[in-house]
């Protein structure tokens, strides 16, 4: 057994699935989309734990086809909700993108592809990107992230407070939301000091124009609270856990 070579297998014979998980506005508890998570239920040992297969797809370079799939077909996914439905619908999708993707001078070539072979518009898909692939080349980045934004799409930074953030250079980059770690919205029950570094980000990103994504929201309070401190955007088992695309359709439209 070698989950390199069942991961290859399965990126090849659609092996993968994709779940969704709503993101919620914390203002009215609107739906204002998806984010679109890599699943793999193994043949013969059942679900693996993206935890376990996205660093050995990282390691290998299967994260490059892998997530240029799973982009796809989140993409795809908004455009059979759409024509389902017979409307535009007001709602995102968003991807994580690793930190190999988005070295690969490809990257905005490759996004460009998916949105124009769907038809999806670009301010309709955000890209979740981590510090670590953000600062391991600040000046590349940049140009990288300005080349994604050119094609209208949105930019989120992923898990922020986890690595180490330059918030000088954050400043520059045209990033659009931080999304807070679940460690630290999960610590607000807790602890004072998980409140104080929410608070703090909270106004960093009030201070330079970003909006703010809340994960690991699992409690009502925990709403509330993120509510009450001007989190605009919220996302946690409290609303609903990943779940397949039928079920995700009908989340929102049961919510609307
Ligand atoms: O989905 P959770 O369900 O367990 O995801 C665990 C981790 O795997 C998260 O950090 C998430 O960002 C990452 N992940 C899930 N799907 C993808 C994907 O399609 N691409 C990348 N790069 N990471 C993913
Ligand atoms: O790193 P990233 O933010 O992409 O990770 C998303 C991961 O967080 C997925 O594994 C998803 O299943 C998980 N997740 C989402 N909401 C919650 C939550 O409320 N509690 C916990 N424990 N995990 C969550
Ligand atoms: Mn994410
Ligand atoms: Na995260």
């Amino acid at each position: 057994f070698s989950l390199e070579t069942d991961l290859r297998h399965a990126i090849e014979n659609d092996g993968l699935s994709v779940a969704y998980q709503p993101l919620i506005d914390l203002g009215d508890g609107a739906v204002v989309g998806f984010e679109a998570l890599a699943r793999w239920n193994h043949p013969e040992r059942g679900p693996i734990d993206p935890a376990d297969f996205i660093p050995v797809a990282e390691e290998c370079g299967l994260i490059v086809p892998l997530g240029r799939w799973a982009l796809s077909r989140a993409v795809k996914c908004l455009k059979d909700w759409d024509e389902i439905t017979g409307q535009t619908l007001p709602i995102g999708m968003n991807i994580n993108l690793s930190a190999v993707q988005f070295a690969r001078d490809d990257v905005a070539q490759s996004v460009r592809e998916v949105l124009e072979e769907s038809g999806i518009a670009g301010n309709r898909l955000t890209l979740e990107l981590t510090e670590s692939a953000i600062l391991s080349d600040p000046d590349r980045s940049a140009r990288a992230m300005h080349a994604l934004k050119a094609l209208d799409t949105c930019l989120a930074m992923d898990d922020f407070g986890t690595g180490y953030s330059n918030l000088a250079f954050l400043q520059k980059l045209p990033i659009d939301i931080l999304k807070i770690d679940r460690s630290f919205v999960t610590g607000m029950m807790q602890d004072r000091d998980s409140v104080s570094i929410v608070r703090a980000v909270l106004s960093l990103a009030n201070a330079l124009g970003m909006k703010t994504t809340a994960e690991g929201i699992e409690t009502v309070e925990l709403a509330n609270t993120l509510a009450a401190l001007g989190c605009s955007h919220g996302q946690g088992y409290y609303y609903s856990r990943p779940m397949s695309a039928a079920d995700a359709l009908e989340f929102f439209l049961q919510r609307r």
